[in-house]
């Protein structure tokens, strides 16, 4: 097992990573820029070293700053926690170069799974449905052409380097093709220095369900079940749940297995997540692979009773995944994303939170790094806790997850709480007619103006 861990994050997943680190009996070192120095992950870390000023690229995506930070304490592993430098094959490989270990993928899983064109690939020929579209990236506009009228309209350009919903393109008809494919071109060139561009067929309303998955270093690959995650705004996730309200054992089990063959076919190590698309007539199509742990693997955890960042270390350090693949789920459980943000506007709402009562009683996990006092800084992403809540089932959990929302008291900034509150009472959420569009409709619902059409 590892003597010592750096963390290379910040906020709640510091944290969270420090828990696990604790509960093995490894000590960490926390890592901070000059404007996190009063921040709980440096107070929990059993040694932290700045490492940079507030930016974070010259903080935590500072390579250098990292090494050098690890090789001065004597850490002998790397957890990156989620953004940041978490899908970057190259510091994984800079760290294997220098002699530290590395708690996650492969780079050569991260790099493949990282360019999506090639990833769709992958899935295709592990046996994973994938939509009607390009197996290569598109030559030009006119090989674009070709391969839509064959799909059929509507189609999506994405970006073989995009992701997450970055660089993507919805062609309604042929006649704005050709423009579309420039513009997607240029931006993907421009945002991602790669204009690699592949199409596919473009499906309007789907849910996005996606499968906690795992490897080890013996072969062994396994899934633990999916995570409903259709509650998003601009590719922003808000709500996630486990189990999706749509998916019942049978389906569990197909996409689970279409998840495991790929993970299989790729020889995939530590923890990853496969997404996909579900369409209303249960059909699934492959979407991305992210090759690291995520923001909601909480819901995953209280369903499974699986503790996902202990297992990441394990498996890093060499060790068996003791795991058993597509147990059905023991209850539900939901997150709420609480972030420092007007709930209205979405407007970032940084600043001093001069109370912060957290919420408990059963069924309720609060990961956070907020504290009374604690002033959220304005240069990192906005999120300033999870509220996660379990019941024996949904309506319990979204019982649970209401009166935990009334329960929270932050006070000093804006946050997305009465958003949340809503949410909960719409009666849309309630019955679990979810999809991709739902805040779309949600807020255009509540700004009063009739639907289009
Ligand atoms: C799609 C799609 C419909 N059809 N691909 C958005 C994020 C990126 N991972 C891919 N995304 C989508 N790809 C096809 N062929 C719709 C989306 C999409 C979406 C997916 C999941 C959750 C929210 C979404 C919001 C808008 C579009």
């Amino acid at each position: 097992m590892f003597k010592k861990i750096l963390i290379a994050n910040r906020g709640e997943i510091a944290l969270r990573v420090i828990q696990a680190c604790r509960e093995l009996g490894i000590p960490t070192v926390g890592v901070y820029s000059t404007a996190d120095r009063d921040s709980l992950h440096v107070t929990y870390a059993d040694e932290e070293v700045c490492i940079g000023p507030p930016p974070s690229s010259q903080s935590y995506l500072n390579v250098s700053a990292l090494v050098s930070a690890a090789e001065i304490t004597g850490a002998d592993a790397v957890h990156p926690g989620y953004g940041f430098l978490a899908e970057n094959a190259h510091f994984a490989e800079v760290l294997e170069e220098c002699r530290l270990a590395w708690i996650g993928p492969r780079p050569a899983s991260i790099r493949l799974m990282g360019d999506k064109a090639k990833a769709r690939q992958a899935a295709e020929r592990a046996g994973v449905p994938v939509l009607p579209g390009s197996r290569e990236p598109l030559a030009d506009a006119e090989e674009a052409r070709r391969l839509a009228a064959g799909v059929g309209y509507p189609v999506i350009l994405k970006a073989a380097a995009g992701g997450g919903g970055r660089g993507m393109r919805i062609v309604q008809a042929e006649k704005d093709l050709e423009a579309q494919f420039a513009t997607a071109r240029e931006e993907a060139l421009k945002a991602f220095a790669d204009g690699s561009i592949y199409l596919e067929k473009y499906l309007a309303e789907p849910r996005h369900i996606e499968f906690q998955m795992f490897g080890d270093r013996h072969g062994k690959v396994i899934h633990l079940g999916e995570r409903e995650c259709s509650i998003q705004r601009r590719h922003q996730k808000l709500i996630e749940e486990s189990p999706s309200p749509v998916l019942g054992p049978e389906l569990r089990a197909r996409m689970g297995a279409a998840a495991v063959r790929l993970c299989e076919a790729v020889a995939y190590e530590n923890a990853g997540t496969v997404e996909f698309l579900l369409d209303r007539d249960g059909s699934f199509y492959f979407m991305e692979m992210n090759t690291r742990i995520q923001v909601e693997h909480p819901v995953t955890e209280m369903v499974t009773g699986a503790d996902l960042v202990k297992w990441q270390i394990r498996v890093a350090a060499g060790e068996r995944l003791e795991l058993e693949s597509g147990l059905p789920p023991v209850g539900h459980a939901i997150e709420c994303r609480i972030n420092a943000e007007d709930p209205e506007t979405f407007a970032p709402s940084p600043g001093k939170l001069t109370t912060f009562h957290t919420p408990g009683g059963p069924g309720i996990r609060v990961d956070t790094h907020g504290y009374e006092s604690y002033t959220i800084p304005p240069f990192y992403d906005s999120l300033v806790a999870k509220l996660i809540a379990h019941g024996g089932d949904r309506a319990e959990a979204m019982a649970r997850m209401s009166r935990a929302l009334d329960f929270f008291v932050v006070e000093g900034i804006k946050t997305s709480i009465p958003l949340h509150r809503r949410i909960l009472r719409d009666p849309r959420f309630r019955s679990g007619e979810l999809s991709t569009r739902f805040m779309e409709r949600f807020l255009r619902d509540r700004a009063g103006r009739p639907e289009p059409g």
